[in-house]
């Protein structure tokens, strides 16, 4: 296989106008063009399964070959194996070599494109290494707890944000597929499914949080070519294409990953400079693999390692200014805040020398990205357009966040995207502010009023509708730059919530850190995760409120099926709204994924509609829900009283 300079691939993969950048001549790095994710390509007659090919109804195949040419059925084939390559890295000016799981043959896995009311196949191949015995602890010979991580080739797949089915075929994390076994899913993508951005990786409880790491994740973007009509919403896609300068669905992903490789000694031990960052000697080869070192909550600021856009670490990126892009901002890392800005670069000159510490790092931030802020328009957050379009300068990303901001850059330059940790880290004093990429607008447009540019493009864009919708929506716009035309779901209000009388459900984060006698725990309402369990019992088709705190570090929470949508983030203390800060813009947003601080109470509303079943809600920090941080929650039927009808199992 031929692969460029980096490791991450062959060919310059952009479709779009941000294209492979001439970089800079000022800078002394090596170029390294930014990448889109190349589009998995379907099996283009049939949805055989390459282990079982004879495996199906012949008399169906017919039909089945239909349906695929008419676009209802689409099928796919997602290997996972480990594959070599390298990783730039700008502490050392070199190039890393890497060996790590991946989703295909290059370690940017490919973008998996969905339409509503279309039957997706995904044929998951697990190629890793076997692991004999992976279950065993080998000090005792018994089997590890649950919630001790454990068998890390072991996978499944899971649709993140995705309003599906959760059993079955379907978005079922709780199946395990072993090195060796291959397994077709099968989504059944509701006609009403909004579209928007997804993404997908493994979520088998205990190797989540090391396959992520390795890097196994990959954007799922629902295609939305749906106008609004007077009757209902539309996609926001419709709105946008034709005044975008990235139109197309692939170039747009900006796949975010932090993985912690690392390369060890003759005893297992991490490789480390006397400055304790993580290194490389020639002929080591970085691995993720150690769970305990890898994923301690210091080890990411510690390694020195860095930030990637779409596989590759401090990417180029070419723009014109006066454009309009979007980028659908994956956060596909597993633990870390990141706070991502655009700014325009100050000094220049400053950008490129050798980094010898995290303090460097920082110093050199505060060096060049100086100029005035790039705003970034958010339109949509996890996948699911804003009621109003938010302006920011500072994007609040956590792990399994997504966000669509639209940008404009304002003039010619070089502008630096960087992470401006700025304090607000987790961890106390391992502020770590780092330079994730460039981007080098060459032209002679000048935007001096942004905002003004985006409500003019979207304008542009509304003035392509018929009918009275088109007045709709270009009222809208002109208020505020107001979405409602594209929102996805109606909101829930008092009346809703309060017809179905059902208690609040609460759920609550407790982290224990380790001491000399035990090990750390990880609870949601004081209990850790047993499979056996059954915590929530929801009924298919009502509406309820969830309230959500922590005691003591903030946890994303994520749950898998229904979005929920935000009525209030309130202080604990002063019992005033926050609506500032990591929170802002978002109170009636709709989301999947949201950051419970400890200082504040949150209520979400939720609707169970359509799908019934066993699924799981959980801390997106993915180690700590392969550590027990991670609830079994089921919808159920209601019986003839509007009480849970009982189940046949558990
Ligand atoms: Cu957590």
């Amino acid at each position: 296989m031929v692969r460029n300079r980096n490791g991450w691939g062959g060919a310059a993969l952009l479709g779009t106008s941000l294209m492979l950048a001439a970089c800079g001549s000022v800078s002394a790095e090596p170029p390294r063009p930014l990448q889109a994710p190349a589009l998995l390509q379907p099996e283009a007659q049939s949805p055989r399964d390459p282990a079982k090919p004879k495996g199906y109804n012949l008399l169906s195949m017919g039909a089945l070959t239909q349906a695929i040419q008419q676009g209802r059925e689409i099928h796919y084939i997602l290997p996972i194996h480990y594959t070599d390559g390298t990783i730039y890295n700008p502490a050392t000016g070199t190039d890393d070599k890497v060996r790590l799981r991946s989703y295909g043959d290059k370690f940017l896995a490919p973008t998996i494109l969905m339409q509503p009311g279309q039957t997706v196949r995904i044929s998951l191949l697990n190629q890793l290494d076997p692991e004999p015995n992976c279950n065993i602890d080998p000090s005792t010979g018994k089997p590890w707890p649950t919630n001790h991580p454990h068998c890390f080739n072991n996978t499944n797949l899971h649709s993140h944000g995705l309003w599906v089915s959760p059993t079955g075929n379907s978005d079922n994390v709780l199946l395990n597929i072993e090195p060796g076994v291959n397994f077709q899913y099968e989504y059944n993508v509701p006609e009403d499914h909004p579209a928007g951005t997804f993404w997908y990786h493994p979520h088998k409880h205990g190797s989540t949080a090391m396959q992520v790491g390795s890097g196994m994740a990959g954007a799922l973007v629902i295609k939305g070519e749906r106008p609004p009509t007077e009757q209902s919403n539309g996609d926001l896609d419709t709105l946008l294409q034709p005044v975008l300068a990235n139109a197309d669905y692939g170039g747009q992903v900006m796949l975010i990953q932090q993985i912690p490789y690392a390369c060890f000694d003759d005893k297992g031990q991490i490789i480390k400079d006397k400055a304790k960052r993580w290194v490389c000697p020639d002929g080591k080869i970085g691995q993720v693999k150690d769970f305990d070192a890898q994923f301690d909550f210091r080890a990411w600021g510690e390694s020195g390692r860095y930030t990637m856009f779409n596989g590759t670490v401090r990417p180029q990126m070419a723009a014109k200014p006066g454009q309009l892009y979007r980028w659908r901002l994956i956060h596909a890392g597993v633990e870390e805040t990141i706070n991502l800005r655009i700014r325009k670069i100050g000094n220049v000159a400053r950008v490129a020398s050798l980094l010898k510490s995290v303090k460097e790092q920082e110093q050199e931030v505060l060096r060049a990205c100086t100029g005035a802020d790039v705003t970034q328009y958010e339109v949509a957050t996890d996948g699911l357009t804003r009621p109003s379009v938010y302006a920011k300068s500072v994007n609040n990303l956590q792990p399994g966040y997504r966000s669509d901001i639209l940008f404009v850059l304002p003039e010619a330059g070089r502008y630096c995207v960087y992470d401006d940790s700025d304090g607000k880290d987790q961890v106390a004093g391992e502020d770590n502010a780092k330079i994730i990429g460039f981007i080098d607008a060459v032209g002679t447009d000048k935007v001096p009023d942004t905002t003004k540019f985006v409500q003019d493009k979207l304008l542009e864009g509304a003035a392509r509708l018929t009918g009275p919708v088109r007045d709709t929506v270009t009222a809208d716009i002109n208020d505020g730059l107001k979405l409602t035309k594209y929102v996805p779901h109606a909101t829930i209000t008092d009346a809703e919530i309060a017809k179905w009388k059902q208690p609040d459900v609460n759920i609550q984060f407790n982290l224990i850190g380790s001491t000399a006698t035990s090990p750390a725990q990880f609870l949601i309402n004081g209990k850790e995760y047993d499979p056996e369990v059954v915590n929530q019992t929801l009924i298919l088709g009502t509406a309820q409120q969830w309230v959500l705190s922590s005691l003591n570090v903030s946890h994303p929470f994520h749950i898998h099926v229904n979005p929920f949508q935000i009525v209030s983030i309130v202080d604990k203390v002063t019992k005033k709204e926050v609506t500032d800060g990591i929170y802002a813009g978002m109170k009636g947003t709709w989301k999947d994924t949201l950051i419970t601080a400890t200082n504040v109470e949150i209520t979400l509303r939720t609707r169970y509609n359509r799908y019934i079943g066993e699924y799981v809600l959980h801390c997106h920090i993915l180690d700590h829900e392969d550590q027990g941080m991670m609830q079994n929650v089921q919808i159920v039927l209601p019986d003839g009283e509007g009480k849970p009808m009982p189940q046949g199992h558990h």
